[in-house]
């Protein structure tokens, strides 16, 4: 029987359906499942009303089955909005102020994971290889294993993994980590996270043998890799074409005459450091008011986990520093501040990204950031823009020609849009080139077929360690 790669998200991209078009994460997986044939499982962004159970959605197209499944309102309210998201995203990126731990919350984590890792059992075969995504499935291996799986399990991470001191803030972290152990490949953004994972276990389980590729436990090698997720570069320029013809990328390009844009793109999220950017367009809107006239600034911000306060939080304060900037610099022809709380389809989003002399990308913290790489890829080669970039992005690693700045520094950041905006156009070539080359050199498909290889060469656990259910079941007290 030819193998077969059963993918485990948090969301699946259900073919037809009327949510956003995908992005990275979903453009690497369904050409990962379009070769090999297989089945994505995971949350079909339903939950179910009152009391009743978790439903359960099987679609098939081409050779590929969406085996998804509903929420319970608790599992809901406890594991997606609680420890998923206001517990291990905050404490993922260094949030530590807006973790908010409740005992419920983890059991509602083991539990939602418990009924996913159930329906993988029921159409896993043998020779099928696995991959799971993100921080909201680190236990689906634990449970597939307590069910006598072999097959060979890769996790991948999308978010930073962060320094031990910080890991260590919540109860618990050690059962955590101790999840982890159950894959049999373990695949990180960066160096950085990789070796703050190794760290961390080394110190948590120091009967560990840790090197950069490989852990061993317990009698089991697991594999350790950095895998950065890149852009499909060709599809992007296409689309971004098609964007900038559209109606509305014709009107932003007749709109903006002379004036140089200066583009934002991100989830309306703490960790994309949204306040802190436009604190500091606000400086450099008062140290440089000669641009005041000749630039306009748009950020995109799509609503997000809005029934998480701390979401709410962050969207009050963006709409007021919104405000507060457009209120003192606005004239009565002119905004400079455009903040649009909304999405747009992907296509319309590349026109934008490519008609922006400025790309500000400065998250707080950011396990890669692909706006970061869209905009570098989506560039006119005759007159590229500038990208001005978080250290704290995971893309900061790659892309050496982007103006670097510390989020955190206001007037860092308003020094660097205002180089910017002014950088000649040489400067601008060669930084751009330098870019270019590292995002069409590490495509998506680069990504997803690296992730895969190693999984492959991945050893598979022994049935001596499987059969006893793995390693003791490390119940949280
Ligand atoms: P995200 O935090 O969602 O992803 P990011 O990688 O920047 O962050 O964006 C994902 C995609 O969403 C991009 O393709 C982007 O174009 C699109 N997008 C963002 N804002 C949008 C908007 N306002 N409207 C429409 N589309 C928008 C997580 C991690 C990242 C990591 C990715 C992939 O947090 O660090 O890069 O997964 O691994």
């Amino acid at each position: 029987m030819s193998e077969r790669l059963v993918v485990v998200s948090n969301r699946v991209a259900v073919p037809r359906s009327l949510r956003p078009a995908p992005g990275g994460l979903a453009v690497g997986v369904l050409e990962a499942l379009r070769q090999t044939g297989g089945i994505w499982v995971g949350w079909n962004g339903k939950v179910a009303k009152g009391t009743e159970g978790p439903t359960v959605e099987v679609q098939q197209q081409d050779d590929i089955e969406y085996l998804t499944l509903s929420m319970s309102q608790a599992d809901y309210e406890d594991y997606y909005l609680g420890f998923a998201n206001r517990v291990l995203w905050p404490l993922f990126h260094l949030r530590l102020n807006l973790v908010q731990y409740r005992r419920r919350y983890l059991e509602a984590y083991r539990r939602f994971n418990e009924s996913l890792a159930l329906q993988v059992e029921r159409v896993l075969r043998p020779d099928d290889l696995l991959w799971v995504h993100d921080y909201h499935l680190i236990p689906v291996a634990r449970n597939l294993r307590k069910a006598g799986c072999r097959n060979r399990i890769g996790f991948f991470l999308h978010i930073p993994f962060p320094a031990f001191d910080v890991f260590r803030a919540i109860p618990h972290h050690t059962f955590i980590l101790r999840l982890f152990l159950e894959y049999d490949l373990i695949g990180f953004q960066t160096g950085l996270d990789r070796d703050s994972f190794l760290d961390s276990l080394q110190r948590v389980f120091p009967e560990c043998v840790v090197s950069p590729h490989e852990v061993v436990h317990d009698g089991r090698r697991i594999s350790i890799g950095v895998f950065p997720i890149g852009v499909d570069v060709d599809t992007a320029i296409e689309e971004a074409a098609k964007g900038r013809a559209s109606t509305q990328g014709r009107r932003l390009q007749a709109n903006l005459m002379d004036r140089r844009l200066i583009i934002g793109v991100d989830r309306l999220d703490y960790s994309k450091g949204l306040a802190e950017r436009f604190q500091a367009y606000e400086q450099f809107l008062a140290h440089f008011p000669r641009h005041a006239e000749d630039i306009v600034y748009m950020q995109i911000a799509q609503p997000s986990r809005s029934d998480v306060p701390e979401y709410q939080v962050i969207r009050d304060e963006v709409d007021y520093l919104a405000g507060k900037i457009n209120g003192r610099y606005a004239a009565h022809d002119r905004v400079p501040l455009r903040y649009l709380c909304r999405s747009f389809s992907r296509t319309t989003i590349l026109g934008f990204l490519s008609l922006a002399r400025v790309g500000l990308v400065t998250p707080l913290r950011d396990g890669m950031n692909l706006v970061a790489k869209e905009f570098v890829a989506v560039q006119d080669p005759d007159d590229p823009g500038v990208l001005i970039l978080s250290r704290l992005a995971g893309a900061a690693e790659e892309l050496e020609g982007a103006v670097k700045v510390t989020p955190y520094n206001i007037d860092g950041v308003a020094d660097a849009i205002a180089l910017a905006v002014d950088m000649p156009l040489g400067e601008r070539r060669e930084r751009w080139q330098q870019m270019m080359q590292g995002v069409r050199h590490n495509t998506i498909a680069d990504w997803t077929r690296g992730f895969l290889a190693a999984l492959r060469h991945a050893r598979a656990p022994a049935a001596s360690t499987v059969a006893a259910g793995g390693t003791a079941d490390p119940v949280p007290g």
